[in-house]
């Protein structure tokens, strides 16, 4: 009798084993944390963009001269090293999204998109509305995993942005040792994605970070990672 209990316990353990949920995600265990109410998001105006835009990784568009712009700070607010900065503009039911990232060793997660692209060097923006999150994860060659969460509960990378996204990078990728300069994300991502009709004077919070690593799977060499302040974008008339 005793025996057939002790198996039939070890057989629950067993079960309960399997059935597990999986481990978070490191970036879930390391979201940014959310703004208290004591410190107010700071308001970026998002001008509309002029004229057209080549979805290519290269922010020299003229319009993105004159785009908003936010620089990745340390924890104690000085801009952080090596620089990085985001910057923003809309039109045509689209938010254009510019990532920079100066870096001397640039190195890929290899990961397919919706993977765990936060293994290498990679930034991370969460859009906030109400109780839904928004996260795009996005790799120096050019991998997105986009994400969305009610609340705090856990992401569901199933959920697609229709973002279009493309990167380049001056220097060579996963070769350590050579001196690598910068990489950059252009991307656009549906307003509706996001849940805006894409009208002058609508808002939706953000905040973005970047994470750079010296090998896939280590922890970053700054933590916690540079982040920008929490941001109020406004889309401007
Ligand atoms: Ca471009
Ligand atoms: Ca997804
Ligand atoms: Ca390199």
């Amino acid at each position: 009798m005793f025996i057939a209990a002790a198996v039939l316990i070890v057989v629950l353990l067993i079960i309960g084993y399997l059935n597990r949920p999986p481990p978070a995600p490191k970036h879930q265990q390391e979201l940014p944390p959310v703004p208290s109410a004591a410190v107010p998001p700071r308001e970026l105006h998002v001008p509309h963009v002029q004229g057209a835009l080549k979805i290519d990784g290269e922010l020299d568009e003229p319009s993105w001269r004159s785009s908003a712009r936010a620089v990745f700070e340390k924890q104690d607010g000085s801009e952080a090293r090596p620089y990085s900065d985001a910057r923003f503009m809309w039109g045509e039911g689209v938010l254009h999204v510019g990532l920079y990232a100066a870096d001397h060793d640039i190195v890929s997660a290899h990961v397919p998109a919706d993977g765990p692209v936060w293994q290498g060097d990679a930034f991370h923006v969460i859009f906030s509305s109400r109780e839904l999150q928004h996260s795009f994860d996005i790799g120096p060659t050019g991998t997105l995993t986009d994400g969305e969460r009610h609340g705090s509960g856990p992401w569901s990378y199933a959920w697609q942005s229709g973002a279009k996204l493309a990167c380049d990078a001056d220097g060579t990728i996963d070769k350590p040792g050579d001196n690598d300069e910068e990489w950059v994300a252009e991307m656009d991502v549906p307003l509706s994605s996001l849940g805006l009709e894409g009208k002058g004077g609508e808002r939706i919070g953000v905040i973005a970070r970047r994470c750079d690593v010296k090998e896939v799977g280590k922890p970053s060499l700054e933590s916690p990672c540079p982040q920008t302040p929490a941001l109020d974008l406004v889309l401007a008339p």
